[in-house]
């Protein structure tokens, strides 16, 4: 029989999809060892394939008279195969992971691995608190990952008692904040209670949200009323979509809704209230809806649209869309006959142009179509023949149409953004605000992947994929990231000969960084990429031999760990790079995201938000899938043009995507290691002639190292997520451990400084000085995305809400991916990517 060890070995090996790493033949034994032997592991143990006890009891096979949770049984059936017949042997091992054993709700691609128990509380702060460095850090991603479920639990109960049904938890004061009226953190919350198995939680979640009691839950006026949008606010339509529009459609994916459908009913009541938004003549939204009213408008604030937020709707709207069309497919085969193309509305010569909803006719039969009631529709028509009322499968849609192609409005908007050329050399950077009226966008709005601008670069890449990567569709981001790289991208000087002893050349190499820098402040001396090419070449060049020959981990052309190139998601399986020291600034500097006003030749500011952290995860994906391996799109003068910004950047000319998301994630990771409080500031400057450390006007401007510098009034750090979700992705791309370390440390530095003991956790007002005190709110994205991300980053589960099969929203729902019917094939998507885990596994152990 296998040891407990070998089996965990194995087992670990098939999550991470690793190779045998030269002991082929001893694990070969132990694999065909195993194979006899799978299921008979003891209860709560770390079974083989990470499958759930549960499911194996009833599945499993009867070895040894006993089944895989230790019971007894009849040995019979199903024995494994003998060790001599490999392919028997996978076949065999491939059973074991059959989907539609694994879970019930498989189709969220909840795989292998079984939710880990949270903490307990006292562990947990033991944990953060007591533990010697060397000790936390060898803490084990099984242990980590209850640590941050047990985050989560401590997050939540303290909502739950102190500000149930507001939207958020105000955790020092003890009370509740209301904002949109909508029970925010509830809805934002669940998917994430629904990943970490924290099963109660998430149930308490769903009644509320559903309106069916908060179960158990203490309460009074309203409270228990369920989500409603009917409060007299004025609703973001980005925020409302991302968060609820996006926390619904997630939680219903992953089998989280009740049986009637709540959770998906009451998305399309949020649709419905929002789309007067979408009823513009550009197709650029109205940036506000009042829930009570339905009346949209613009903020009193401001008159333009932000790019963000008119560029980050589709995803969510289009996830909608394809759950309602799922649902119908629950209700007939016949829909599949239809042509989604058939547009009813159209005058195609055969009669009078008739405006068509959809919905489910009592009578069965699946989706019909109705004329809209505008008084008067055509009589003659089938969709006026056809019942008024409506009938689903699912209970809480019953009665109800909507227009089948509800997402129209928000790929308008998505299309507004994109297709704008407001500028014929923009480089795909397009700047932060834009005019409901006519689309144009505002020249001296700031170009930024940070404030106003960050998820419409994100969602470039996103909706590439959600929808199934149609084919061109790439273009847009690949130039996108061109033009940040070209434009935007920086190196603070770096060069510290204090940290890097052995490099003379350093203090000149920061000299002209600086001096560069200054040339930026005072108009465009880096950013027309054509222009001053050769004028920094040389600067360059010296810099480059200097900081950058010399440090092995400073750039590779290669793709991840372990992987054949750029396309398709690699496993990892080899050793990781080493590992960087949290706290120590890479003497080439740090690479920064800077901001320009005024268009690509515009003044450069050298600041970056923690939003524009989310920027690394973006990039790593798409490397992942495919995109990146080389700049330029295609296009050879703007690929010259990138490979000089590599140089100018410190890259050697062949950088990836993937090289530039791990340098970019560096400084991320050093916003938080080099703070006191190890806590990341909202937004980092970089030295540049403007600002330096001390007093800069009545602004006190403080130094974290040589590099960063963080400014009095921006100091405070709200629980964003942007790091950590960055850090999720770069560990699944290329399984590097130094990810996981740096969000490792960070959940430390959470716990220490933002924990409530009375529950759930407060931001700080300045991570310079916790003294200062707590920014008394725990942002609904605390759960729905930072410690989810950090959960994510601890899994070693492939089939855990794999990238190729699912898409996070930016508020880190998770989305399936749209088929090209339009109907996520989500249960296919996860099992394909179980069987070649399994293969390559089974091939690496020579069992094929
Ligand atoms: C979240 O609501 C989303 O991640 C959004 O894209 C940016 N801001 C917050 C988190 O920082």
């Amino acid at each position: 029989m296998a040891s407990r060890s070998t089996r965990r070995a194995f087992a670990r090996d098939v999550r991470a999809g690793g190779p045998p790493r030269g002991r082929a033949r001893a694990v070969l034994a132990a694999v065909l060892a195993l194979v006899r032997v799978a299921s008979c592991a003891s209860p709560g143990d770390d079974l083989a394939l990470g499958a759930r006890p549960d499911v194996l009891a009833s599945a499993s096979p009867c070895v040894n008279g006993r089944n895989a949770t230790g019971g007894a049984c009849v040995p019979g059936a199903s024995s494994p195969p003998l060790a001599s017949s490999p392919p028997d042997a996978l076949e065999w091992l491939l059973a074991r992971v059959d989907p539609s054993a694994v879970r019930a709700d498989w189709r969220a691609g909840l795989g292998f691995d079984a939710p880990v128990p949270p903490a307990s509380p006292d562990a947990t702060v033991a944990l953060a608190t007591a533990t010697d460095d060397a000790t936390f850090a060898a803490t084990p991603a099984r242990e980590r990952r209850a640590a941050v479920a047990a985050s989560a639990r401590h997050a939540w109960r303290g909502y739950r008692e102190h500000a149930w049904a507001k939207d958020e938890l105000a955790p020092a004061s003890r009370r509740g904040i209301e904002w949109l009226d909508v029970g925010l953190t509830i809805v934002d919350a669940l998917d994430t209670l629904l990943v970490m198995g924290l099963d109660d939680e998430a149930d308490e979640a769903r009644d509320w949200i559903a309106g069916r009691g908060a179960n158990g839950v203490a309460g009074d006026g309203g409270e228990n009323r369920g989500l409603v949008f009917s409060a007299d606010k004025n609703a973001n339509v980005f925020e409302s979509t991302i968060r609820i529009l996006g926390g619904l459609c997630a939680a219903h994916e992953l089998g989280g809704d009740t049986k009637e459908g709540d959770l998906l009913a009451k998305a399309l009541d949020l649709a419905e209230k929002l789309a007067p938004a979408f009823k513009t003549r550009t197709g650029i939204p109205i940036m506000d809806v009042n829930f009570r009213t339905g009346d949209p408008h613009q903020p009193k604030w401001t008159q333009k649209s932000s790019l963000a937020e008119a560029g980050t709707l589709v995803l969510e709207w289009e996830a909608l869309e394809a759950s309602l069309r799922r649902a119908e497919n629950l209700t007939t085969d016949a829909l599949s006959a239809d042509d989604p193309d058939d547009d009813a509305g159209e005058d195609d010569g055969r009669g009078p142009v008739v405006e068509i909803e959809y919905g489910f006719c009592p009578e069965g039969g699946g989706l019909k179509e109705y004329a809209v009631d505008r008084g008067a529709a055509d009589p003659a028509t089938p969709a006026a023949r056809s019942a008024p009322s409506a009938r689903s499968t699912l209970a809480a849609l019953e009665g109800r149409r909507y227009a089948r192609d509800i997402a129209d409005g928000a790929r308008r908007a998505f299309a507004a953004v994109t297709n704008a050329v407001w500028h014929p050399s923009n480089d795909g950077l397009v700047p932060s605000a834009v005019k409901v009226e006519d689309a144009s966008f505002d020249r001296a709005s700031a170009l930024t992947l940070g404030a106003r601008g960050d998820s419409y670069y994100e969602y470039l890449l996103k909706h590439w994929l959600h929808a199934g990567k149609p084919e061109g569709e790439e273009a847009a981001y690949l130039k996108a990231m061109d033009g940040v790289l070209m434009y935007l991208m920086r190196r603070s000087p770096g060069g510290h000969p204090a940290r890097d002893e052995n490099d003379e050349g350093e203090t000149s190499a920061a000299e002209e960084n600086r001096e560069e820098n200054r040339e930026d402040a005072s108009g465009d001396a880096f950013g027309d990429a054509s222009g001053d090419a050769s004028a920094t070449a040389a600067a360059a060049a010296r810099r480059r031999r200097r900081w950058y020959d010399g440090d092995p981990g400073a750039s590779s052309s290669k793709g991840p760990r372990g992987s054949k190139g750029p396309r398709g998601f690699s496993l990892a399986t080899e050793s990781p790079p080493r590992a960087r020291r949290p706290g120590g600034v890479s003497p080439r500097g740090l690479l920064y995201v800077a901001e320009r006003k005024g268009g690509v030749t515009g003044e450069v500011v050298h600041k970056m938000d923690h939003l524009v952290c989310f920027l690394p995860g973006v990039l790593a994906l798409g490397y992942a899938s495919g995109l990146g391996a080389t700049w330029g799109g295609g296009d050879a003068a703007r690929a010259r043009r990138a490979r000089e910004a590599l140089e100018r950047l410190g890259f050697s000319r062949d950088a990836t995507h993937l090289d530039v998301a791990r340098d970019l994630a560096r400084t991320c990771v050093q916003m938080y290691a080099l703070s006191p409080t190890r806590l990341a500031p909202e937004i980092a400057h970089f030295p540049d002639a403007n600002l330096a450390s001390g007093r800069v006007g009545r602004e006190k401007v403080h130094a974290l190292g040589d590099d960063l510098l963080v400014k009095a009034k921006d100091a405070h750090n709200v629980l964003r997520p942007e790091t950590a979700e960055s850090l999720y992705v770069l560990w699944r791309v290329t399984g590097e451990e130094e990810w996981r370390d740096a969000g490792w440390e960070m959940w430390r530095a959470w716990e220490n400084h933002a924990r409530v003991a009375t529950g759930g956790y407060a931001g700080l007002r300045s991570v310079l000085d916790a003294s200062e005190g707590r920014v008394d709110k725990m942002e609904s994205f605390w759960l729905g995305e930072t410690l989810k991300y950090l959960y994510l980053l601890f899994s070693d589960d492939p089939a855990l809400l794999p990238p190729e099969c699912f898409v996070f929203n930016t508020e880190a729902h998770p989305l399936p991916v749209v088929a090209s019917d339009g109907v996520p094939d989500t249960e296919a998507c996860v099992e394909r990517v179980v069987r070649r885990n399994v293969e390559k596994i089974a091939r690496a152990h020579g069992l094929l």
